[in-house]
Protein backbone atom coordinates (compact mmCIF):
# COMPACT_ATOMS: atom_id res chain seq x y z
CA UNK A 1 0.00 0.00 0.00
CA UNK A 2 1.52 3.64 -0.97
CA UNK A 3 2.54 5.89 1.76
CA UNK A 4 0.43 9.11 2.30
CA UNK A 5 3.23 11.20 1.45
CA UNK A 6 3.62 9.52 -2.14
CA UNK A 7 2.91 11.19 -5.39
CA UNK A 8 -0.54 9.72 -7.02
CA UNK A 9 -1.03 11.22 -10.66
CA UNK A 10 -4.26 10.53 -11.51
CA UNK A 11 -4.34 11.28 -15.40
CA UNK A 12 -4.51 9.48 -18.67
CA UNK A 13 -1.46 8.34 -20.94
CA UNK A 14 -3.05 10.62 -24.32
CA UNK A 15 -3.63 13.58 -22.06
CA UNK A 16 -0.84 15.74 -22.96
CA UNK A 17 -0.93 17.80 -20.15
CA UNK A 18 -0.55 14.87 -18.25
CA UNK A 19 2.41 14.22 -20.63
CA UNK A 20 4.40 17.41 -19.28
CA UNK A 21 3.83 16.52 -15.45
CA UNK A 22 5.08 12.61 -15.85
CA UNK A 23 8.53 14.41 -17.63
CA UNK A 24 8.63 16.55 -14.97
CA UNK A 25 8.76 13.48 -12.79
CA UNK A 26 11.11 11.72 -14.81
CA UNK A 27 13.45 14.46 -14.73
CA UNK A 28 13.10 14.77 -10.97
CA UNK A 29 14.16 10.64 -11.36
CA UNK A 30 10.93 10.34 -8.95
CA UNK A 31 8.92 7.04 -8.02
CA UNK A 32 5.23 7.57 -8.51
CA UNK A 33 1.89 5.51 -8.44
CA UNK A 34 -0.60 6.27 -11.35
CA UNK A 35 -4.24 6.34 -11.33
CA UNK A 36 -5.92 5.94 -15.02
CA UNK A 37 -8.58 8.27 -15.02
CA UNK A 38 -11.33 8.12 -17.96
CA UNK A 39 -10.70 10.67 -21.20
CA UNK A 40 -14.35 11.93 -20.49
CA UNK A 41 -17.30 12.31 -18.38
CA UNK A 42 -18.40 10.35 -15.96
CA UNK A 43 -15.18 10.29 -13.80
CA UNK A 44 -16.83 9.71 -10.54
CA UNK A 45 -13.69 8.86 -8.18
CA UNK A 46 -11.72 12.22 -9.47
CA UNK A 47 -14.67 14.51 -8.94
CA UNK A 48 -15.99 13.06 -5.66
CA UNK A 49 -11.63 13.71 -4.38
CA UNK A 50 -11.61 16.81 -5.91
CA UNK A 51 -14.97 18.41 -5.51
CA UNK A 52 -15.74 18.98 -9.13
CA UNK A 53 -12.92 19.61 -10.98
CA UNK A 54 -12.82 17.05 -13.77
CA UNK A 55 -9.65 17.88 -16.05
CA UNK A 56 -6.51 15.37 -16.22
CA UNK A 57 -3.71 15.56 -14.94
CA UNK A 58 -4.41 15.82 -10.84
CA UNK A 59 -1.86 15.10 -7.97
CA UNK A 60 -2.33 13.33 -4.86
CA UNK A 61 -0.39 13.70 -1.54
CA UNK A 62 -2.30 12.34 0.97
CA UNK A 63 -5.49 14.77 1.21
CA UNK A 64 -3.73 16.93 -0.36
CA UNK A 65 -5.21 17.36 -4.21
CA UNK A 66 -3.90 19.43 -6.73
CA UNK A 67 -5.69 20.94 -9.76
CA UNK A 68 -3.95 21.61 -13.06
CA UNK A 69 -0.81 21.29 -14.14
CA UNK A 70 0.88 24.76 -12.86
CA UNK A 71 0.25 23.89 -8.72
CA UNK A 72 1.16 20.50 -9.50
CA UNK A 73 4.34 21.05 -11.18
CA UNK A 74 5.18 24.20 -8.45
CA UNK A 75 4.50 21.72 -6.06
CA UNK A 76 6.98 18.93 -7.16
CA UNK A 77 9.21 21.50 -7.41
CA UNK A 78 8.34 22.41 -3.46
CA UNK A 79 9.30 19.09 -2.31
CA UNK A 80 11.86 17.83 -4.79
CA UNK A 81 14.02 20.58 -5.52
CA UNK A 82 16.71 19.15 -7.18
CA UNK A 83 17.32 19.08 -9.93
CA UNK A 84 16.14 22.74 -10.05
CA UNK A 85 13.50 23.17 -13.29
CA UNK A 86 12.08 26.52 -12.15
CA UNK A 87 13.66 29.17 -13.69
CA UNK A 88 13.74 31.80 -16.69
CA UNK A 89 10.60 32.79 -17.87
CA UNK A 90 9.24 28.97 -17.19
CA UNK A 91 5.76 30.15 -15.81
CA UNK A 92 4.75 32.61 -18.91
CA UNK A 93 5.82 29.77 -21.49
CA UNK A 94 3.57 27.34 -19.42
CA UNK A 95 0.91 29.58 -19.59
CA UNK A 96 1.20 30.49 -23.74
CA UNK A 97 1.99 26.98 -24.40
CA UNK A 98 -0.75 25.36 -22.20
CA UNK A 99 -3.72 28.25 -23.98
CA UNK A 100 -2.80 29.72 -27.07
CA UNK A 101 0.07 26.90 -28.68
CA UNK A 102 -2.79 23.77 -27.44
CA UNK A 103 -5.96 25.26 -28.89
CA UNK A 104 -4.12 25.18 -32.11
CA UNK A 105 -2.87 21.49 -31.48
CA UNK A 106 -6.37 20.75 -30.91
CA UNK A 107 -7.60 21.99 -33.92
CA UNK A 108 -4.76 20.52 -35.78
CA UNK A 109 -5.73 17.08 -34.18
CA UNK A 110 -9.33 16.83 -34.13
CA UNK A 111 -9.24 19.08 -37.94
CA UNK A 112 -7.33 16.12 -39.34
CA UNK A 113 -9.61 13.30 -37.51
CA UNK A 114 -12.86 14.98 -38.89
CA UNK A 115 -15.81 12.76 -38.93
CA UNK A 116 -13.88 10.05 -37.15
CA UNK A 117 -13.79 11.92 -33.84
CA UNK A 118 -16.54 10.02 -31.58
CA UNK A 119 -19.31 11.66 -30.79
CA UNK A 120 -19.83 10.95 -27.14
CA UNK A 121 -16.24 12.67 -27.07
CA UNK A 122 -17.63 15.81 -29.44
CA UNK A 123 -20.53 16.34 -26.50
CA UNK A 124 -18.33 15.70 -23.67
CA UNK A 125 -15.57 18.55 -25.29
CA UNK A 126 -18.80 21.02 -25.82
CA UNK A 127 -20.18 20.38 -22.57
CA UNK A 128 -16.62 21.05 -21.57
CA UNK A 129 -16.12 24.31 -22.90
CA UNK A 130 -20.00 25.57 -22.89
CA UNK A 131 -18.93 26.47 -27.12
CA UNK A 132 -19.71 23.62 -30.03
CA UNK A 133 -16.84 21.43 -30.91
CA UNK A 134 -16.64 22.09 -34.58
CA UNK A 135 -14.93 19.16 -36.43
CA UNK A 136 -15.70 19.90 -39.97
CA UNK A 137 -14.90 23.55 -39.18
CA UNK A 138 -11.46 22.67 -37.41
CA UNK A 139 -11.21 20.44 -40.70
CA UNK A 140 -12.00 23.90 -42.94
CA UNK A 141 -9.48 25.65 -41.10
CA UNK A 142 -6.38 23.53 -40.91
CA UNK A 143 -4.12 24.99 -43.20
CA UNK A 144 -4.45 28.58 -40.70
CA UNK A 145 -4.01 25.76 -37.60
CA UNK A 146 -1.04 24.42 -39.25
CA UNK A 147 0.37 27.92 -40.24
CA UNK A 148 -0.20 28.96 -36.72
CA UNK A 149 1.54 26.10 -35.10
CA UNK A 150 4.36 26.06 -37.18
CA UNK A 151 4.73 30.06 -36.41
CA UNK A 152 4.83 28.92 -32.70
CA UNK A 153 7.41 26.08 -32.84
CA UNK A 154 9.65 28.31 -34.71
CA UNK A 155 10.00 30.51 -31.48
CA UNK A 156 11.34 27.28 -29.99
CA UNK A 157 13.62 26.41 -32.90
CA UNK A 158 15.06 30.20 -32.67
CA UNK A 159 15.52 30.32 -28.84
CA UNK A 160 17.61 27.47 -29.45
CA UNK A 161 19.56 28.97 -32.33
CA UNK A 162 20.29 31.94 -29.72
CA UNK A 163 23.88 30.75 -28.92
CA UNK A 164 23.89 26.95 -29.46
CA UNK A 165 22.37 26.63 -26.57
CA UNK A 166 20.92 23.35 -25.58
CA UNK A 167 17.69 24.08 -23.91
CA UNK A 168 15.41 27.12 -23.26
CA UNK A 169 17.10 29.01 -20.80
CA UNK A 170 20.92 27.50 -20.81
CA UNK A 171 22.46 24.28 -20.38
CA UNK A 172 19.72 22.70 -18.35
CA UNK A 173 16.16 21.72 -18.70
CA UNK A 174 13.46 23.66 -17.20
CA UNK A 175 9.86 23.48 -16.45
CA UNK A 176 9.19 26.17 -19.95
CA UNK A 177 10.92 23.54 -21.73
CA UNK A 178 8.95 20.97 -20.49
CA UNK A 179 5.64 23.17 -21.27
CA UNK A 180 6.71 24.32 -24.76
CA UNK A 181 7.57 20.42 -25.75
CA UNK A 182 3.62 19.57 -24.80
CA UNK A 183 2.28 20.14 -28.31
CA UNK A 184 5.15 18.67 -30.20
CA UNK A 185 4.24 15.65 -28.44
CA UNK A 186 0.53 15.70 -28.51
CA UNK A 187 0.44 16.41 -32.14
CA UNK A 188 3.39 13.58 -32.72
CA UNK A 189 1.75 11.24 -30.60
CA UNK A 190 -1.53 11.15 -32.69
CA UNK A 191 0.17 12.28 -36.02
CA UNK A 192 3.22 11.55 -36.21
CA UNK A 193 3.59 12.24 -39.93
CA UNK A 194 1.91 16.06 -39.44
CA UNK A 195 4.00 16.96 -36.55
CA UNK A 196 7.19 15.90 -39.18
CA UNK A 197 5.78 18.41 -41.65
CA UNK A 198 5.10 21.15 -39.38
CA UNK A 199 8.79 20.53 -37.57
CA UNK A 200 10.54 20.09 -40.98
CA UNK A 201 14.11 22.21 -40.94
CA UNK A 202 13.87 22.80 -37.07
CA UNK A 203 17.05 20.39 -36.31
CA UNK A 204 17.23 22.05 -32.97
CA UNK A 205 14.04 21.54 -32.24
CA UNK A 206 14.40 17.59 -33.23
CA UNK A 207 17.70 17.10 -30.79
CA UNK A 208 16.09 19.41 -28.04
CA UNK A 209 13.25 17.12 -27.97
CA UNK A 210 15.00 13.99 -27.74
CA UNK A 211 17.39 15.40 -25.14
CA UNK A 212 14.10 15.83 -22.97
CA UNK A 213 12.53 12.92 -23.76
CA UNK A 214 15.51 10.75 -22.60
CA UNK A 215 14.98 11.59 -19.02
CA UNK A 216 11.94 9.54 -19.01
CA UNK A 217 9.20 9.49 -16.82
CA UNK A 218 10.70 8.33 -13.98
CA UNK A 219 9.31 5.18 -12.01
CA UNK A 220 5.60 4.37 -12.64
CA UNK A 221 3.66 1.85 -10.65
CA UNK A 222 -0.29 1.62 -10.98
CA UNK A 223 -3.00 2.34 -8.26
CA UNK A 224 -6.41 1.07 -8.02
CA UNK A 225 -8.27 4.24 -7.67
CA UNK A 226 -10.37 2.72 -4.79
CA UNK A 227 -6.62 2.84 -2.94
CA UNK A 228 -6.39 6.48 -4.10
CA UNK A 229 -9.14 7.57 -2.35
CA UNK A 230 -8.57 5.29 0.77
CA UNK A 231 -5.36 7.20 1.05
CA UNK A 232 -7.22 10.35 0.94
CA UNK A 233 -9.59 9.26 3.59
CA UNK A 234 -6.92 7.95 6.20
CA UNK A 235 -4.24 11.06 5.61
CA UNK A 236 -4.58 14.58 7.11
CA UNK A 237 -4.44 17.22 5.05
CA UNK A 238 -1.06 19.67 5.00
CA UNK A 239 -1.37 22.26 7.34
CA UNK A 240 1.65 24.65 6.23
CA UNK A 241 -1.45 26.76 4.54
CA UNK A 242 -3.23 26.92 7.52
CA UNK A 243 -1.79 29.89 8.47
CA UNK A 244 -0.92 31.87 5.60
CA UNK A 245 -2.68 35.63 4.94
CA UNK A 246 -5.04 36.01 2.47
CA UNK A 247 -4.10 39.58 1.64
CA UNK A 248 -5.15 41.21 -1.36
CA UNK A 249 -7.73 39.08 -2.43
CA UNK A 250 -11.36 41.18 -2.19
CA UNK A 251 -11.80 40.81 1.40
CA UNK A 252 -12.01 37.57 1.55
CA UNK A 253 -10.25 36.19 4.76
CA UNK A 254 -9.49 32.66 5.65
CA UNK A 255 -12.30 30.67 7.17
CA UNK A 256 -14.56 32.01 4.05
CA UNK A 257 -17.09 29.63 2.15
CA UNK A 258 -15.57 30.37 -1.48
CA UNK A 259 -15.87 29.17 -4.64
CA UNK A 260 -13.06 28.21 -6.87
CA UNK A 261 -13.29 27.79 -10.75
CA UNK A 262 -11.22 27.41 -13.76
CA UNK A 263 -11.36 31.04 -16.18
CA UNK A 264 -10.99 28.82 -19.12
CA UNK A 265 -12.65 25.42 -19.47
CA UNK A 266 -14.12 22.89 -17.05
CA UNK A 267 -15.59 25.94 -15.27
CA UNK A 268 -17.14 23.51 -12.96
CA UNK A 269 -17.45 25.29 -9.43
CA UNK A 270 -15.70 24.11 -6.06
CA UNK A 271 -16.68 24.97 -3.10
CA UNK A 272 -14.29 25.14 0.00
CA UNK A 273 -13.35 27.24 2.96
CA UNK A 274 -10.87 29.45 2.24
CA UNK A 275 -7.10 28.68 3.61
CA UNK A 276 -4.68 30.55 1.78
CA UNK A 277 -4.23 32.84 -1.29
CA UNK A 278 -0.57 33.92 -2.34
CA UNK A 279 0.67 35.13 -5.99
CA UNK A 280 0.25 31.64 -7.11
CA UNK A 281 -2.11 29.61 -5.35
CA UNK A 282 -5.30 29.28 -3.95
CA UNK A 283 -5.99 26.66 -1.02
CA UNK A 284 -9.13 25.70 -0.14
CA UNK A 285 -10.41 23.18 2.56
CA UNK A 286 -13.77 21.07 1.88
CA UNK A 287 -14.63 18.45 3.63
CA UNK A 288 -17.37 15.57 3.44
CA UNK A 289 -18.34 12.11 4.78
CA UNK A 290 -16.54 9.73 2.77
CA UNK A 291 -12.54 11.26 2.07
CA UNK A 292 -12.54 13.32 5.46
CA UNK A 293 -10.68 16.93 5.39
CA UNK A 294 -8.87 17.71 2.12
CA UNK A 295 -6.66 20.49 1.14
CA UNK A 296 -7.42 21.41 -2.58
CA UNK A 297 -5.02 23.29 -4.50
CA UNK A 298 -5.19 25.61 -7.54
CA UNK A 299 -2.46 28.06 -9.40
CA UNK A 300 -4.23 31.62 -8.71
CA UNK A 301 -3.23 32.27 -12.68
CA UNK A 302 -6.25 30.89 -14.83
CA UNK A 303 -8.50 30.46 -11.57
CA UNK A 304 -11.22 32.79 -10.40
CA UNK A 305 -11.86 32.68 -6.52
CA UNK A 306 -15.28 34.14 -5.31
CA UNK A 307 -17.13 34.56 -2.42
CA UNK A 308 -20.06 31.56 -2.07
CA UNK A 309 -23.46 33.01 -1.55
N1 LIG B 1 -5.00 24.04 -17.46
C1 LIG B 1 -5.17 22.63 -17.26
C2 LIG B 1 -5.66 21.98 -18.55
C3 LIG B 1 -5.87 20.50 -18.41
C4 LIG B 1 -6.62 19.91 -19.59
O1 LIG B 1 -7.21 20.60 -20.43
N2 LIG B 1 -6.59 18.60 -19.66
C5 LIG B 1 -7.36 17.90 -20.66
C6 LIG B 1 -6.69 16.56 -20.96
S1 LIG B 1 -5.05 16.75 -21.56
C7 LIG B 1 -8.70 17.56 -20.12
O2 LIG B 1 -8.88 17.46 -18.92
N3 LIG B 1 -9.67 17.35 -21.00
C8 LIG B 1 -10.96 16.92 -20.54
C9 LIG B 1 -10.93 15.54 -19.99
O3 LIG B 1 -9.95 14.80 -20.19
O4 LIG B 1 -11.91 15.17 -19.35
C10 LIG B 1 -3.83 22.05 -16.80
O5 LIG B 1 -2.81 22.68 -16.99
O6 LIG B 1 -3.83 20.98 -16.16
Amino acid sequence: MPRSDDIILHHYDASPFSNKVRMLLGLKGLAWQSVVTPNMMPKPDLVSLTGGYRRAPVMQIGADIYCDSQVIMAEIERRHAEPNADFGASWPINLWSDRMWFQHSVAIIFGTLGDKVDPAFVEDREKLSGRPFDVNAMAAALGHSKTQWRAQAAWIEQALAADGREFLFGSEPSIGDLAAHMNIWFVSSVFSKVAEELLDGFDRVHRWRASLEDSGQGTRRELDPADALAIAAESEPGSRWQATGCAQSKGLSAGDPVIVSADDYGRDPIRGDLLAVTDSRIVIRRSDDAHGQLNIHFPRTGFVLARAN
